[in-house]
């Protein structure tokens, strides 16, 4: 990290006006840090007289949100560049291009996205994404596939493996979602009002079993390349178009991480729901949505990834045995179950908290949204290794918000 130094706005100018292909020479740019995430600086730079814009995104050496107390490894720019780029080859439509990585400063240059809003803000204005669960599916399909055994080299997959140890941005997820919120911990964070929630989780035997499993299996299974961290807070989207972002959670793991993550996020706004929607038609027509995206996000997925199995699957064991696909894609959504009931969890009771349930103003209201969201959370952890369809996570949601 020698040369490494946080930058500042005026840094951020200096570094994108040596893109001569996007800003015109001497031109009058503008910067604005936009990172609302809980890790890195997010520069904002736009050229007012042509429109045009970039991202420049830079990794702080610490937890931005905690402080400088939590160090984290910069090294996690490096991961998010290339993973980005792997992720861009695969899903095109769907990832930004970027432009320039510079390790030495942790710093992702990319193409500028700001006509996108980040879609946990658009879920809790209501905004409907009819290509949502289209757009996401073939993501996962793409970047899950290919970087598997299923679709790639598995010789070639090993070699990459080393590139994507990412031993500290996993622990936080060892800590923060398969460990801190089943027992008592400084970096737990609850109201008062759902403190008895939060107690029973420590004490329930059959959840944490199905927690250490989960957690075994984020330990041990390296299936694919995953993004890491794909909840709704790293995904641009509008109507029309869905951009997949901020990969630097990414390693080798198991492929129903990812999935769940989706699915947990949009179970969560699900939940947040008791408050955003007015009355109770609204709230109806908005679930209804949201769990269409839930259902749409599996069996599209399902779909593109049994077809590029059938069409493109190099292993000669795995492209043959009768009855494995069945087995391999059972196996995944219960996976996908346990990982997205884990991540609803954290969000309520864990560090790290979601905007759709913590913006709430109403405290009666966020209480009984966070009880629900824990209630689903709890039910998908409990059942996921007797799930046999998508409609028994949606008969959870549906089934826990009639009560
Ligand atoms: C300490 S970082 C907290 C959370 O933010 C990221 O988006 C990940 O979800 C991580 O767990
Ligand atoms: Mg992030």
């Amino acid at each position: 990290m020698s040369g490494y130094h946080p930058y500042n706005e005026a840094d951020a100018i200096g570094l994108a006006r040596s893109f001569e292909n996007v800003f015109s020479p001497g031109a009058d740019l503008h910067c604005r840090e936009i990172g609302d995430g809980n890790l890195n600086l997010v520069f904002h730079i736009t050229e007012p007289a042509t429109g045009k814009g970039l991202i420049i995104k830079q990794a702080l050496p610490y937890v931005k949100v905690f402080g400088e107390s939590w160090p984290l490894s910069i090294d996690r720019a490096r991961i998010e560049g290339e993973a980005l780029k792997i992720q861009h080859a695969l899903a095109p439509e769907l990832v930004p291009q970027v432009l320039l990585t510079n390790h030495e400063q942790a710093i992702t240059v990319m193409e500028d996205l700001s006509s996108h809003v980040i879609m946990r803000k658009g879920l809790m204005e209501r905004t409907l994404y009819p290509r949502f669960a289209g757009d996401i599916s073939t993501f996962l399909a793409q970047t899950l596939f290919f970087t598997s055994d299923l679709g790639m080299s598995q010789q070639e997959k090993k070699l990459r493996q080393q590139s994507f140890v990412n031993v500290e941005l996993c622990q936080i997820t060892e800590d923060l979602i398969f460990d801190e919120p089943y027992r008592e911990h400084e970096r737990n964070n609850y109201e008062d009002s759902i403190a008895d929630e939060a107690a029973a989780l420590r004490i329930d035997g059959e959840l944490l079993t199905e927690i250490a499993l989960l957690r075994e299996k984020f330990l041990t299974r390296g299936e694919a390349l995953l993004h890491g961290d794909l909840h709704t807070g790293s995904i641009f989207a509008l109507p029309e178009s869905t951009k997949v972002i901020d990969p630097e959670f990414a390693f080798y793991g198991p492929m129903g991480f990812d999935i769940g993550a989706v699915i947990a996020n949009l179970l969560l706004n699900f939940a947040s729901q008791e408050h955003w929607s007015q009355d109770e038609a609204s709230r109806r027509e908005y679930r209804e949505f949201l769990l269409e995206a839930v259902r749409g996000t599996w069996t599209q997925f399902s779909a593109k990834f049994r077809t590029l199995w059938d069409e493109q699957c190099q292993d000669p064991v795995f492209s043959k045995a009768p009855g494995y696909q069945d087995l391999y894609m059972d196996r995944l959504l219960q996976d996908t179950a346990g990982f997205a009931g884990a991540k609803m969890i954290r969000r309520i009771v864990g560090f790290a908290h979601v905007a759709d349930l913590d913006a709430i103003p109403d405290d009666a209201a966020r209480e009984r949204a966070k009880r629900l969201g824990l209630l689903i959370g709890k039910e998908l952890i409990r059942q996921n290794r007797t799930i046999r369809s998508i409609e028994q996570i949606i008969d959870i949601a549906f089934t826990a918000a009639a009560r």
